[in-house]
């Protein structure tokens, strides 16, 4: 309780400043977003979007939406379709091990009045997305890692399970034939999920779960649990979310920077593009430097952008689900 009034003390005095430009901007999208023509209705047309080709976690996420529900219930539930997805090989359950055979996983979620949860290097529970809110809304802590992380998720009544699949075990083995650690984001790793939602009362919400970078040393922790990392949301603003190499997000505060560059007026195209040319910036080796950002506006507009091609994303709108190819620097 005090924890919610302080989170939300701190927004209001924080954000004071661009908040009435953008109330104004909001207001005049709202009345231009409403398909219905009546200006002086509030609702806002919800909009779903997710990293690459998960239109089943969308098709989820806009049920909820569609059914008038909040973008946070929306988030969690799209995230949870690819987190139960065994042929998913980046995220919960069937997701690739790290180096010694341990499927370790990381997730986080944050809501419109900026609550946010994660759970890094947790093991043997298949939704994480959940520990995650779990832990935003039943601790006053922000993320927990590994052995307390799962000591966390059963006490709430997450059951243990093996989340190591056969076909992710024999990838493993055949992977220590040679053990080499290279990971290529486009042919393997590639379906981290971060999903980004605004709801009819004009919310935003962001998920992001993932099992990382398939052969990673033990312990290591990407980009997908960091709030401003993997996901950022700011109500007054937008909202962003990542994939691709974590360090190199990490290293640009990628997310955070995505929704700073949305508050000076980019739009979320251009704020992603910008993004990505800071990690091309940064790093003098771009081989196999694979990342991409997508994010949403308050106004509901979407947009990506990649080091190289080949990322799409997920997007849910005006009932219908469609996969849009996000713009690259350049090509493989
Ligand atoms: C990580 N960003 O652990 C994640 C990997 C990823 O699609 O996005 N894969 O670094």
């Amino acid at each position: 309780m005090k924890r919610r009034n302080f989170l939300h003390k701190a927004s209001l005095s924080t954000i004071g400043v661009v908040a009435s430009a953008s109330v104004v901007a909001c207001k005049s999208d709202i009345e231009k977003n409403n398909s219905s023509g009546n200006v002086n209705s509030t609702r806002v047309k919800p909009i779903v979007i997710a990293t690459w080709n998960v239109p089943n976690a969308t098709a989820k996420a806009w049920e909820v939406l569609d059914n008038g529900g909040i973008s946070l219930d929306a988030v969690e539930q799209g995230c949870m379709i690819e987190e139960a997805d065994v042929k998913n090989s980046s995220v919960g359950k069937g997701g690739l091990p790290d180096r010694d055979g341990f499927v370790t996983l990381d997730a986080c979620i944050m809501d419109q009045k900026s609550n946010c949860g994660a759970v890094a290097c947790l093991q043997d529970i298949e939704n994480p997305i959940s520990v995650a809110r779990k832990v935003m809304e039943d601790t006053p802590h922000v993320l927990l890692v590994g052995e307390g992380a799962k000591k966390f998720a059963i006490e709430k009544g997450f059951i243990a399970t093996n989340l190591l699949t056969e076909n992710s075990k024999r990838a493993w083995e055949k992977w220590k034939e040679e053990s080499k650690y290279q990971p290529i984001i486009n042919s393997e790793n590639h379906d981290t999920i971060g999903m980004l939602a605004l709801d009819e009362s004009g919310n935003l919400s962001g998920a992001c779960t993932t099992s990382g970078m398939a052969y990673k040393l033990h312990g290591r922790v990407g980009d997908s649990p960091i709030i401003g990392a993997g996901l950022f949301v700011d109500n007054e603003v937008g909202a962003a979310c990542a994939t691709g190499v974590g360090e190199a997000v990490i290293r640009i505060a990628g997310s955070s920077i995505v929704v700073e560059l949305m508050r000076n007026g980019m739009s979320p195209n251009d704020a992603c593009k910008e993004a990505v040319n800071r990690i091309i910036r940064k790093h003098k080796d771009l081989a196999n430097m694979q990342v991409g950002f997508i994010a949403l506006n308050k106004f509901g507009e979407a947009g990506g952008y990649s080091v190289y091609s080949g990322f799409n994303y997920a997007q849910y709108v005006n009932s219908q689900n469609n996969m849009v190819d996000a713009g690259f620097d350049r090509g493989w």
